[in-house]
């Protein structure tokens, strides 16, 4: 039987989050080891676990995957969340890519001194740069790339939501990108990982940003 899927991360979004979703709608088990200290991340530096000494690591089919962008690229080839051919995969990625472009924008925000006008770039470039690309790819078509759920519909949403959170009502301007969104929060994975309880994270907070701190022994003013 194949060993189930192991997740070491942070007890937060980050880098990790991207993977969470994409393994709860492949409906994939999986279990998390938070890295709450040094001495945990050293352990695994020492075990000669993180390849570049960096997480998110994780465990799967007898590999210790590391890379975020490969760990998303083996599960959605594994779980058919790629695209069907070699033109359409190359369309998945690169909605892919420009979604994690911004998403990582306000992953960042975190370990900002001055989040401020971070924030104000961040929605600038969302309403400006990102979400005419997806309203425009998503007039008339239910998903992204080759009428198939992709990892790339996976992230848009994961975005969007993070989007709204910071931004209520940034959407109103791209309203085939608020029906997908509806669309896709009717699927029953996803549905279920949006349900408090599920594996999803929250929004940073403070003990998240404290164990960022301890575990890669950043300063932060
Ligand atoms: N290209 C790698 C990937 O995508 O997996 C980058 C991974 C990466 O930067 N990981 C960080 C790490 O392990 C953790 S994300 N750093 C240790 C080191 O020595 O490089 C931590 C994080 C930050 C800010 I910093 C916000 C959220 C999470």
């Amino acid at each position: 039987m194949a060993e189930k899927v192991v997740l070491h991360y942070l007890n937060g979004r980050g880098r990790m989050e991207s993977i969470r979703w994409l393994l709860a709608v492949a409906e994939v088990e999986f279990d998390e080891v938070f890295l709450e200290t040094r001495e945990q991340y050293e352990k695994l530096l020492s075990d000669g676990a993180l390849m570049f000494q960096q997480v998110p690591m994780v465990e799967i089919d007898g590999m210790k995957l590391i890379q975020t962008k490969a760990i998303l690229n083996y599960i959605a080839e594994k779980y058919n969340l790629d695209g069907k051919d070699i033109k359409d995969r190359a369309m998945v990625n690169m909605y892919s890519e420009g979604v994690m472009d911004l998403m990582e924008m306000i992953m960042l925000l975190i370990i900002s001194p001055d989040p401020k006008p971070k924030l104000d770039n961040i929605e600038s470039k969302a309403k400006k740069r990102y979400l005419p690309v997806f309203e425009k790819a998503l007039s008339g078509p239910i998903y992204l790339v080759g009428g198939k759920l992709s990892r790339a519909d996976v992230q848009l949403l994961e975005c969007t939501l993070m989007l709204e959170e910071k931004f209520p009502g940034i959407l109103a301007d791209f309203p085939n990108v608020k029906s997908f969104q509806g669309r896709m929060t009717r699927i029953p994975a996803i549905s279920e990982f949006l349900q408090p309880g599920s594996k999803r994270k929250q929004q940073p907070d403070e003990k998240y940003k404290k164990a960022i701190m301890e575990v890669f022994q950043i300063k932060l003013p």
